[in-house]
Formats: structure tokens, C-alpha cells, sequence
């Protein structure tokens, strides 16, 4: 698979790690690299279970790249934005579940990237800012759906409107990550939650990618029918039928605390 010089793979059996490689710019995200991202997810070769989103440097990502914000019609402005959804729904509803590591900047097309993984580390460095705000845009690349399913439509109007930075400790009281780890630390930790989901069944992985945010959107009704559904296709599997019986057979492992 082509990648722009700004993107890596890195393949580790079930796990493929995607690096974004421009510290230098701190990984602001031009047009190649968010065309690269969603070619890279709508492409993953079969093997692969789980995707950890990672970066080099201090930065996760400075957001949209502001040296190429060409002057812009209003229908080139649109089909912009668009390209990024199409480019970040391949994260968000892929084939599999995607873990982000996160750390120093996570702003604006930043935060929206991490936004659409589904499991986010945070090391202690990370910040997360929406400054679209100050630069006289708006947010483009899915914010305005995602961040406030996170954190409330209120929370990203302070962001947006005055500016408000929020730290890692913030960001983990918040819900804008899953996990809050030291600084170096994010990696190992990715790659460790990555490989318990590579292990889940495929089926399982599908129906909380793909089932549980359209029924958490839905109403009740139409949630509780999906989930009945959802809850039938995975039960009647083969493989769970085998993890049943090696429960019952105590053959799997129990749930523990630690
Ligand atoms: C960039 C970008 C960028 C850095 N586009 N080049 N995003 C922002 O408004 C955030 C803008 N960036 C910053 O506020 C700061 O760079 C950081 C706080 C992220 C990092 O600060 P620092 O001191 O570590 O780095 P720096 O010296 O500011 O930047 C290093 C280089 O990266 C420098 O280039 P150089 O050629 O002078 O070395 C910067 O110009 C460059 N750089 N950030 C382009 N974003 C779909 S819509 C999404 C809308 C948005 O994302 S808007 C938010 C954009």
C-alpha cells in the first residue's frame, strides 16, 4: 500500500500500527496525509484485527495544516470537509477497532483524528484544543459530531469560543481518553489493549464498532430491536458457542479485578 512520506506502517502480525511522521511540521495533517489515512484504513490486509494510531515526536497532531489553506471556494470548501469525513469515517467505521495514543498537541484536525479511534491513551503531555476559533474557521473533519457525544455540545463551545485548552488529567475526567498513562508510556499500553482486542471474537469487535453507536444514536425503540438482533447474529456463532462451553468446561479465563 502507497503511503504519503508523511504516514508509516508498521505491521506486528494481527496488530497494524499507522505512524503519522511529519514532527517536524507536528504532524499537521495536509491533504495527502488524510487521503493516505483513509486509504490505509479502507485497505487493511485480512490478517489484521486492530489498528493502534500512533505518532512520532512529542506532538499526536497540530491539526490541519494552515500552510496549505489555499484560498477556497465555498463548494471547494464543502467537498474539503468532506474528504476529511470520508477520509475519518474509514477509522471510525472500519473493519476493526482502532486504539489512539495520544500526547503533547492533539488540536483541532488533531483532536478530530483521535476522536474517531475508539479506544484513546493519553500520555501525561497531551492537550487538547479545538483553536479554529481563533483562526476564524470551523472545525471540518468531524468534531462537531464526535467531540460532543464525548463531552457535551457545551464543553466544545468553550473550547471553541474562548479558546479553553484542556490537559491530559482534564481530558481523562472528561472522557476525551479511555486511558491516562506516563509520558513514553502511551505505546506499550496501545499495544497491550490492542492485542486483548485482537483476541476478541470478530464478531464482537463488529457488533461495538458497528452496532452500539447507531443503537446509542437511536431511539429506543429501534435500540432495543437492533440490540436484540445484534445480540442473536453474535450469539448464534460458532465462536461463541466455543467460548461458552470453555467457560462452563472452566476452561477460559474468569473475569478478575486486575
Ligand atoms: C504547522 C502547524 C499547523 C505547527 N499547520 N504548520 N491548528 C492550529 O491552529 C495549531 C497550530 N500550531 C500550534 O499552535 C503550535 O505549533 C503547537 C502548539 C501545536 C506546537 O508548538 P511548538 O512550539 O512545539 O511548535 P511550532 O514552533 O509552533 O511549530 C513547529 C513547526 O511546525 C513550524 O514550522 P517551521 O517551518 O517554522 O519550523 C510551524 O509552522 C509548524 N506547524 N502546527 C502547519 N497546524 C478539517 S478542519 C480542521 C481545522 C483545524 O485543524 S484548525 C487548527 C489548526
Amino acid at each position: 500500500m502507497a503511503l504519503p512520506t508523511s504516514l508509516q506502517a508498521e505491521w506486528r502480525e494481527e496488530i497494524a500500527v499507522l505512524r503519522l511522521v511529519r514532527p517536524e511540521k507536528r504532524n499537521a495533517l495536509n491533504d495527502p496525509t488524510v487521503q493516505g489515512i483513509g486509504a490505509f484504513f479502507s485497505n487493511l490486509p485480512e490478517h489484521v484485527k486492530v489498528v493502534l494510531l500512533d505518532a512520532i515526536g512529542e506532538n499526536f497532531s497540530a491539526g490541519l495544516d494552515l500552510s496549505e489553506l489555499s484560498e477556497r471556494s465555498t463548494i471547494e470548501g464543502v467537498a474539503h470537509s468532506m474528504m476529511w469525513h470520508r477520509a475519518f469515517e474509514q477509522v471510525e467505521l472500519g473493519r476493526v477497532p482502532v486504539v489512539a495514543v495520544l500526547k503533547g498537541a492533539v488540536v483541532g484536525g488533531g483532536l478530530e483524528l483521535a476522536v474517531a479511534a475508539h479506544i484513546r491513551v493519553a500520555e501525561r503531555s497531551a492537550y487538547y484544543a479545538l483553536p479554529e476559533g481563533q483562526r476564524g474557521i470551523f472545525v471540518g473533519g468531524g468534531a462537531s459530531v464526535r467531540v460532543p457525544r464525548l463531552i457535551g455540545a457545551a464543553r466544545m463551545a468553550d473550547m471553541m469560543l474562548t479558546g479553553r485548552v484542556y490537559d491530559a488529567v482534564e481530558g481523562q475526567a472528561l472522557g476525551i481518553s479511555h486511558y491516562l498513562v506516563g509520558n513514553g508510556e502511551g505505546l506499550a499500553r496501545g499495544l497491550d489493549l490492542a492485542g486483548k482486542i485482537a483476541v476478541n471474537a470478530p464478531i464482537t469487535n463488529f457488533a461495538v464498532i458497528h452496532a452500539l453507536p447507531r443503537i446509542a444514536e437511536a431511539n429506543s425503540r429501534e435500540g432495543f430491536m437492533m440490540e436484540a438482533l445484534m445480540a442473536a447474529v453474535a450469539q448464534g456463532s460458532e465462536e461463541a458457542k466455543d467460548r461458552l462451553r470453555a467457560f462452563l468446561e472452566k476452561r477460559a479465563k474468569k473475569v478478575t479485578e486486575f
